[in-house]
């Protein structure tokens, strides 16, 4: 496998491994947007990231080991009516990091952005095997594999899922050719992958170029050795190995919530700040419905107080929620927790498993550095432009007004003119006086292409 001839990727991902390349945005900048724009989508690779051209590519149905129907993908997209759906694609390793703390896992580190809410167009699947004529009752899966390049573990990547999902209109399974009305791209599975809505991205096979029905599961170690949820007492490779085959594989990811950024309005006036909190939620279960509601706690879960959900298309999407709360202390933990429709709640605890898949422990995240984060100052005039482009890593933001930093010569900050003592030692350690502020927000902002294109400072 040869890494020289990969495709240029965004730099908002924080690059978590070249080869293969994974990489995730910050969860601060995916909140932004109610549907995620591809600069800021995950990409999970198990191999190398080729461009194949639509008309010679081709997919094929297969009976068990005979061949039933070879289609281009070109022609598939002409013949059959195009469905569309907004599903949320999330890694079972989001969050991982947060698993990690507890007692390592075995998996790429990621923290809390393997997860997107796009819109997906394609041919449902159940469209394309009833006109195949094959008899779908004699098969309990459907598998698909991707036999285009050789994958770290196996030869192709593979994964399947039951028939019964793959034949309900209404769970929308899709051989999918767009992303966000858009052609899909290399790097998320064009010409064509497979859309489970409800499942794990690891089932939501790109490059896809066999589909096979057949009685058992795909024979794939994606399928068969990895994506499982071992007990806990299974805690290295040499236990899991005998143990693989006795769990079930991955389907659906559980009920969860996500803090993705906690922004303090200061006040020179008070000790307490005001602060503005916004996530993400992802359903669990279908048979659960879908997320009713999201809470957080700034008591450690003593007290709840309710979000307002912002957004929620539909029963695939994902859920996006704020709250701004008054009068707290500058520096605390805000905790989230979800609810569904059934009154099923995320648990306080997330039970640890080797692989680091399914986190859904409430999450936390602490409100202003003064404990750890990096504090940026940014003027009132770009604090939506920070915020929407905020850093691929946490920061607090603060508005230079709230912090009583004043505009000295251009964006200079002057310390001595901010009277919040505890501000102004932020200020002198972070900024250092004479530093323009905007230098400042370039410097912390390394992944950011809105911050490097605009070097001229704001105005
Ligand atoms: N062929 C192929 N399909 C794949 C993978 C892969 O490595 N190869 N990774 C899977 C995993 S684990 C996830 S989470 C999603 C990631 O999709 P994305 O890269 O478009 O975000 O694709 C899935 N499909
Ligand atoms: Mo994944």
């Amino acid at each position: 496998m040869s890494y020289s001839d990969e495709p240029e990727r965004s730099e908002l991902l924080v690059v978590r491994g070249t080869e293969p390349f994974n990489a995730e945005p910050s969860a601060a900048a995916l909140v932004e947007f109610n549907q995620t724009p591809e600069s800021l989508l995950y990409c999970r690779n198990h191999s190398v990231v080729r461009q194949y051209p639509e008309e010679s590519y081709v997919l094929t149905v297969k009976c068990d080991d005979s061949t039933v129907l070879e289609i281009s993908a070109s022609e598939l997209r002409a013949k059959f009516a195009k469905a569309e759906v907004v599903a949320v694609l999330q890694c079972a390793g989001n969050r991982r990091r947060e698993m990690g703390a507890l007692k390592p896992v075995n998996g790429v580190s990621w923290a809390d952005g393997v997860v997107g809410n796009c819109k997906w167009g394609g041919v449902l699947l159940c469209d394309l095997l009833k006109s195949s004529g094959v008899s779908t009752n004699d098969y309990a899966q459907v598998c698909f594999s991707s036999n285009a390049t050789l994958c770290e573990d196996d030869t192709y990547y593979g994964a399947s899922i039951p028939m019964n999902k793959a034949m309900l209109r209404e769970e929308q399974v899709l051989l999918a050719y767009e992303m966000n009305d858009e052609m899909l791209s290399a790097d998320h599975g064009g010409p064509l992958r497979v859309v489970v809505p409800g499942y794990l991205g690891a089932r939501w096979v790109k490059w896809v170029d066999t589909i096979i029905l057949s009685s058992a599961e795909s024979p794939n170690y994606y399928q068969q050795r990895d994506y499982k949820v071992l007990p806990p007492e299974v805690d290295s490779k040499a236990k899991a190995l005998p143990l693989w085959s006795k769990y079930p594989s991955m389907t659906e990811l559980p009920l969860n919530s996500v803090v993705a950024s906690v922004t303090p309005i200061l006040s020179s006036e008070s000790s307490l700040c005001s602060i503005h909190v916004k996530g993400y939620a992802l359903p669990g279960r279908a048979s659960q419905g879908n997320v009713s509601a999201v809470e957080v706690s700034l008591d450690d879960g003593a007290q709840w107080i309710p979000a307002e959900i912002t957004y929620q298309e539909g029963r695939w999407s994902w859920t996006l929620w704020e709250v701004s709360i008054d009068d707290v202390p500058l520096s605390g933990t805000v905790y989230a927790r979800a609810k569904d429709d059934k009154g099923g709640m995320q648990p306080k605890e997330g039970k640890w498993n080797l692989r680091g898949v399914a986190f859904d422990a409430w999450v936390r995240r602490v409100l202003c550095e003064l404990n750890g984060l990096p504090i940026v100052f940014v003027a009132p005039r770009r604090m939506a432009i920070a915020r929407l482009f905020h850093y691929a890593f946490d920061a607090v933001l603060i508005s230079t007004v709230a912090a009583g930093v004043r505009r000295s010569s251009g964006f200079t900050p002057n310390s001595e003119a901010i009277s919040d003592p505890t501000i102004r030692s932020i200020a002198d350690r972070y900024l250092g006086v004479g530093e323009s502020i905007f230098d400042m927000i370039q410097a912390t902002a390394v992944n950011s292409t809105y911050f490097k294109r605009d070097t001229k400072g704001p105005r």
